[in-house]
């Protein structure tokens, strides 16, 4: 991509309405726009981010066997209720009238419609295990929406509903989700912690958030230090293996952690002191185990070996991508901007021209560049004709993990120089050997 033709709007100062790091950052480095109270639009850096943070999210969904489909962001009201949950939802739900004056809603989750299509065509056990995931809009009329995408009103959700026909079946599911987000939050760079939680509007009574620490959140979290270092299971993890997924989830849950909501003081204290955490945190993941709650009231069922009808076992499992971005952000930045984890940057490199209009440096460049996209690489040209100055600037704000800098006087000796982000350190080498680190 060349930064010339690209639609980029970056702040030059800082937003005053942004309260934290990560929505002052998300502004300024032109990733997303608010068009109403809590409701954004993902500009073209920020949507490239978000697509990376969804395509981890769903190559873990699928390795843990979830199924993906698409539900509509509308929902009507009558499927709601039937759970009975239409009126207990309260003003969160944003309720609206089609023209033939008939009740929808935007759906604030899906239980009930993921239900609706299990009814409608699963009838034996023979069909189960079964999870079916999403990754779409919801939209929950927040009290008090803030902090840019990380509580906004709509927001982006990957949603998956899992039917059993036991609870330790359920169970099961239940450990795979546990499994695949672990890996999940991993890959992105971030460390989370599950925590025994609170159901909420969801139900049921087996529950955990994942939660990221971070001096921002808006959750008190109380934890094991150790959780920090524990092992993230493997690309090997089987997930049919229900002693392997026991024993990750025993692990897991082994050591003191609990969310404000859940918080035991007393079992707490029993922690050794030195061993005892208790900081922010933000809930970038939520599953549940709640049983038979919208399988009885709607009538999903199957048949059993039997020959008996069963009401199914579910369990939900959300993880917010629009929050795990701002949570990216707040986890890995310096004063200079963001520092995007390799798996998640929305460019892989950028090469910088230092001095465009340069014979010697534009060759330099477009044979970095024409290099690179060939060889599968995610590559932003800076090919402006700003000062050298605001392109290092625009970079470092920016994130991408390295900048190949191509200055008159380097590429004269057939050099550039390279820059990691991260750790700013920079080394000047031959055009050849930069194309080659990434190539090779
Ligand atoms: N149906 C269940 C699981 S599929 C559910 O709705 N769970 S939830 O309410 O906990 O939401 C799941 C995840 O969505 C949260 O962990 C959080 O990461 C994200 N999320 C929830 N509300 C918001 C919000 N207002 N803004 C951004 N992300 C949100």
């Amino acid at each position: 991509m060349r930064l010339s033709r690209y639609f980029m709007p970056i702040l030059k100062e800082n937003p005053k309405e942004a309260e934290i790091v990560s929505h002052r950052l998300m502004l300024r480095a032109g990733m997303i726009r608010q068009q109403s109270q809590g409701i954004y639009s993902w500009l073209p850096l920020g949507k490239r981010v978000l697509d990376k943070v969804n395509a981890i999210i769903r190559e873990e969904q699928n390795r843990a066997g979830a199924i993906e489909l698409s539900m509509p962001t509308l929902q009507s009201a009558e499927l709601w209720q039937e759970s009975g949950r239409y009126d207990a939802y309260g003003k969160e739900m944003l309720r609206i009238k089609d023209r033939q004056e008939r009740p929808m809603l935007y759906g604030p989750t899906n239980e009930e419609m993921v239900t609706d299509i299990f009814r409608s065509s699963v009838k034996s056990y023979k069909d189960l295990p079964l999870n079916l995931y999403h990754i779409q809009l919801k939209f929950r009329d927040e009290i008090r929406p803030r902090f840019g995408t990380m509580r906004s009103r709509e927001f982006m959700m990957k949603d998956a509903y899992s039917f059993d026909l036991t609870r330790e079946g359920a169970e099961h599911s239940y450990n795979k989700m546990f499994a695949a987000y672990l890996r999940t939050f991993d890959r992105l760079g971030l460390r989370a912690i599950p925590m025994r939680a609170d159901t909420g509007p969801i139900g049921g009574n087996l529950s955990h958030e994942f939660i990221i620490l971070a001096d921002t959140g808006e959750s008190e979290v109380f934890c094991h230090k150790d959780f920090v270092g524990f092992d993230i299971p493997g690309e090997n993890t089987d997930f049919d293996s229900v002693e392997g997924l026991k024993a990750i989830f025993d692990k897991w849950t082994s050591l003191y952690a609990a969310t404000s909501e859940m918080h035991d003081e007393a079992a707490f204290n029993v922690v050794p002191e030195g061993e005892r955490l208790s900081a922010r945190g933000i809930e970038v993941g939520h599953i549940f185990y709640f049983g038979t709650k919208y399988s009885e009231p709607m009538g999903a069922k199957v048949q059993g070996p039997d020959g008996k009808e069963h009401f199914v076992h579910m369990g939900s499992y959300g993880i917010g991508p629009t929050r795990l971005v701002p949570a990216i952000i707040e986890a890995s930045h310096d004063d200079n901007g963001i520092i995007w984890p390799a798996s998640v940057a929305p460019f892989d490199v950028v090469v910088i021209n230092m001095k465009a209009g340069d014979q010697a440096c534009d060759d330099t460049c477009e044979l970095i560049y024409a290099a690179l996209t060939k060889a599968g690489k995610d590559v932003l040209y800076d090919d402006t004709d700003d000062r050298a100055g605001t392109k290092f600037a625009t970079a470092d704000l920016i994130g991408v993990p390295v900048q190949i800098i191509a200055g008159p006087r380097a590429v004269a000796n057939g050099e550039v120089e390279v820059k990691d982000r991260k750790t700013g350190a920079r080394e000047t080498m031959t055009i050849e050997a930069a194309i080659n680190r990434f190539v090779a």
